[in-house]
């Protein structure tokens, strides 16, 4: 690969030479691979023999993410594909072309953004080190389908030649207990050959009884050759699981893995980890840091605990599922509800909110809402109290521990290495990719965002996971030529503090795709005439069209053009304000549609969030800078779910569409519920929507960097569907039909339980070879994270 490059630019040397003379007359010390790209074009339009377009160089150029300018030398990180990397540097006049490692391409960072540095060198977090004896996979396809993968290698194992594999799934089945009693094999049995025995012996007593007689029927029988309750309800599905685990033992095949480990009665209970925020049943959504991801965990608890149920009933158990909710109480709780040590979960049969609220150093109990940037000082008491109060409300430990967010991830990881409980991951946003140089530039963000906590916990938390959820695959691993968000836990540094060479592997098999859904109950379609709740009408119709609002600013004065809508947290990433400038600078789309926006407050002393203050002011400035009372309304309201599901379709009603114009958006929960109602939608193409949408067809990507050229594209919609009376119910139809094939609750249930149960296994089988990494992560947080956390504390 180098010495093809070199070759290359040996041949084309004049051309060469001016591409490194333009990227260092940038006066920049770093540049991102858009710019880079921007001047390869220009030069090549002038240049009257750039190279073909397959040299090593153009490829080069093209696969470049970023270029240090370090006279005389320019030095590229290159990102030949997906997950993959490597480093090299090319002197800007004698054309030399060098390698580097990881290491030294971030001391270059280092030293240009802090000269000061002292030259030893600095701590280096390499998470490579321990994985060596762990299985990765190498296709960039395979990112994300960690269970697959996992499944194969884990049927392989089990075939080794000792016997020790099918030894540790033995034993395995003798681990499974719930209340006390002992599930799927007794002490009867010694050996993988006793069991064996005990298979043919039970086929042999069940062939005599039909399929649909019940577990209780035949259980003496069973247990008197070694096999206890959790086989199946009824002799068919015991006859089922019977042969599978046969056939396991015969020859193993993943599939067989899959299916034979889907049946054991493992999850029973479960503990999920949310901290920050507002998180409740009403009046939260829209409050600061209290979005989507409660949205995500309440519904996921409803579909999770169906399925346990389903799958408890099919195995012949019962057992009453539990899930555990655990947040953060907040005494000053502004209305909600999170004061309440309790909560029961609508729509479940026995889910929870259980909340602990945060301690001081002193122990006194934190009784305001804390920014989800400064909460870090408080997660290890926090971890402390929650496990006393799950102990005492399970009476022992869950079967699996699910964190959300870094906060959440960060007590998952202490809980779950302190009670071995299986750990899951589910990051929902990780905030390093959303700000530009939030690692490199670190230190001017500390006193907002204290970025050096969450990376630090990040990374622990990250390597401590036995599984990692996410929503999209650009979540993990990006697009051809954008870095995902996990990516850049790749290899990163915070000058002064410490440098990371390895601080996650994508290939890592723990990482898993399994998308969320929108609740069906509350997000369908317009065209649903019997669900549709008419009661709520007149109220949205005042809501939307009506005179002066207590809560809001703008009054259409045009209610017949349709709605634009947007609806989400007042955060600048978000970029509400964004949205409402490109409209304010388009007479043409303030022509033809009214902009509705659900965002924030209006009355600016009611927000305690300095962000969103500041988008506040910013929103008030715009309406009277281009004049928008007429033509927008922005409305400072928290909707309930049935509301706001009934608005989405009160505004299809009307041929409106949804905008969701972030900068950056990790998935986007309202993306998925104005697309099952049948709104076209036009969404940001930075994060989950860019997998979400199919450009043209299922809705529109728009780039909230071009703002222009995204009112353009909400023009030409307008425009075409007032040709084409058909243009929007294609595009509506097209996007309710995207998330009913690929957006589920129910399909993200079964997999999750799949995952924990494989995820389950695979921790027990490889137990051992764990302990290394955690030790490793163990010291890192007593190093590095409490000192900064205890820091922030003051
Ligand atoms: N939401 C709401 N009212 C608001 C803002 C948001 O009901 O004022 C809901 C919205 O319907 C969605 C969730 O909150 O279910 C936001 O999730 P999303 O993933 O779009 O964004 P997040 O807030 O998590 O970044
Ligand atoms: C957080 C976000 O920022 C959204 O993009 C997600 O949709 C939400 O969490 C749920 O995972």
């Amino acid at each position: 690969m180098l010495e093809s490059l070199r070759n290359d630019i040996t041949t084309h040397r004049e051309f060469s030479y001016l591409l490194l003379r333009r990227f260092q007359g940038m006066g920049r010390a770093f540049v991102l691979r858009s710019d880079l790209q921007d001047e390869y074009q220009a030069l090549v339009s002038e240049h009257p023999e750039p190279p073909p377009t397959h040299s090593p160089l153009v490829q080069l150029v093209e696969d470049v993410q970023e270029a240090i300018i370090a006279a005389p030398w320019v030095c590229l990180s290159v990102r030949p594909r997906v997950g993959r990397w490597w480093y090299l540097r090319i002197h800007a006049d004698e054309l030399a072309v060098e390698p580097l490692t990881v290491s030294e391409f971030l001391a270059l960072k280092e030293h240009l953004v802090s000269p000061r540095q002292c030259h030893d060198k600095p701590l280096e977090f390499d998470i490579g080190a321990f994985q060596r004896n762990f299985p990765s996979m190498r296709e960039s396809r395979s990112i994300g389908r960690g269970l697959e993968f996992l499944n194969r290698k884990l049927s392989s194992q089990l075939f080794d030649r000792d016997g020790v594999g099918l030894h540790k799934l033995f034993l395995f089945l003798r681990e499974h207990r719930s209340n006390g009693q002992q599930l799927m094999v007794n002490d009867r049995l010694r050996d993988v050959d006793a069991l064996r025995s005990a298979i043919r012996a039970a086929e042999k007593r069940l062939r005599t009884h039909s399929p649909d007689t019940p577990w209780a029927d035949v259980a003496h029988a069973l247990q008197d050759l070694g096999l206890e309750p959790g086989w199946g309800k009824d002799v068919g599905r015991v006859l089922e699981s019977l042969r599978l685990l046969s056939d396991l033992l015969e020859a193993p095949s993943p599939e067989t893995l899959e299916r034979f480990l889907a049946r054991i009665p493992m999850i029973f209970s479960m503990l999920i980890l949310s901290p920050h925020g507002f998180f409740g049943q009403a009046n939260v959504l829209g409050l600061p840091d209290t979005g989507g991801q409660v949205v995500y965990i309440l519904d996921q608890v409803r579909a999770l605990e169906r399925e346990m149920h389903r799958r408890l009933k099919e195995q012949g158990l019962d057992i009453q599922p539990r899930i555990l909710v655990m947040t953060r109480l907040i005494p000053e709780a502004r209305g909600t509800t999170c004061d309440q040590p309790e909560e029961a979960i609508s729509g479940t049969q026995n889910a929870k909110i259980l909340r602990v609220p945060f301690r001081n150093r002193d122990g006194e109990v934190v009784s305001q809402w804390i920014s989800r940037f400064e909460i870090w000082p408080y997660l290890e008491r926090y971890a402390d109290d929650v496990e006393t109060r799950v102990k005492a409300e399970l009476g022992g430990r869950p079967d699996l521990i699910v964190g959300n967010y870094s906060d959440g991830n960060l007590v998952a990881t202490l809980l779950s290495a302190r009670m071995q409980v299986t750990q899951c991951n589910i990051a929902h946003a990780l905030e390093k990719t959303k700000y530009l140089y939030s690692d490199l530039y670190w230190k001017d963000n500390e006193d907002q965002y204290h970025f050096s906590c969450q990376f630090t916990a990040d990374l622990i938390a990250m390597n401590a996971a036995d599984f990692i959820i996410t929503s999209t695959y650009q979540e993990i691993a990006g697009t051809d030529h954008a870095i995902g968000q996990y990516e850049s836990y790749d290899a990163f540094t915070l000058p002064d503090l410490y440098r990371v060479v390895k601080g996650v592997d994508v290939f890592d098999p723990r990482f898993n795709i399994v998308s969320p859904g929108a609740d069906a109950e509350v997000y369908f379609s317009y065209q649903d005439t019997e669900r549709r709740i008419r009661g709520l009408h007149e109220e949205l119709e005042e809501m939307l069209f009506g005179g002066p609002h207590p809560e809001g600013r703008g009054v259409l004065a045009d209610p017949d053009k349709p709605v634009i809508f947007t609806m989400a947290r007042l955060d600048r990433i978000k970029n509400i304000t964004g949205l409402v400038s490109w409209y304010a600078n388009s007479p043409e789309l303030r022509e033809q549609a009214n902009l509705v926006v659900i965002a924030g407050y209006v009355d600016g002393s009611r927000s305690s969030d300095r962000e969103e203050q500041e988008q506040i002011g910013h929103m008030h400035h715009l309406f009277d800078e281009h004049g928008l009372d007429g033509q927008v309304r922005w409305l400072g309201v928290r909707l309930d779910k049935v509301l706001s599901g009934e608005l989405y379709r009160f505004i299809a009603d009307r041929k409106g569409v949804f905008v969701q114009p972030a900068l950056f958006e990790a998935f986007g929960l309202t993306v998925i519920e104005a697309m099952v109602s049948g709104l076209p939608t036009f969404a940001t193409l930075y994060g989950g929507p860019l997998e979400i949408i199919e450009h043209g067809r299922s809705g529109y990507h728009i780039d909230p960097n071009h703002g222009d050229e995204a009112a353009r594209i909400l023009m030409a919609f307008f425009q075409r569907c007032a040709e084409d009376p058909n243009h929007w119910a294609r595009i509506s139809e097209a996007g309710m039909r995207r998330v009913e094939a690929r957006y589920t609750w129910q399909r993200y249930a079964e997999r999750m339980m799949t995952l924990s149960r494989i995820y389950g296994f695979w921790k027990y089988v490889t137990n051992l070879e764990r302990a290394e990494t955690r030790r490793y992560l163990e010291m890192f947080h007593a190093l590095q994270y409490r000192p900064l956390a205890a820091r922030l504390e003051g």
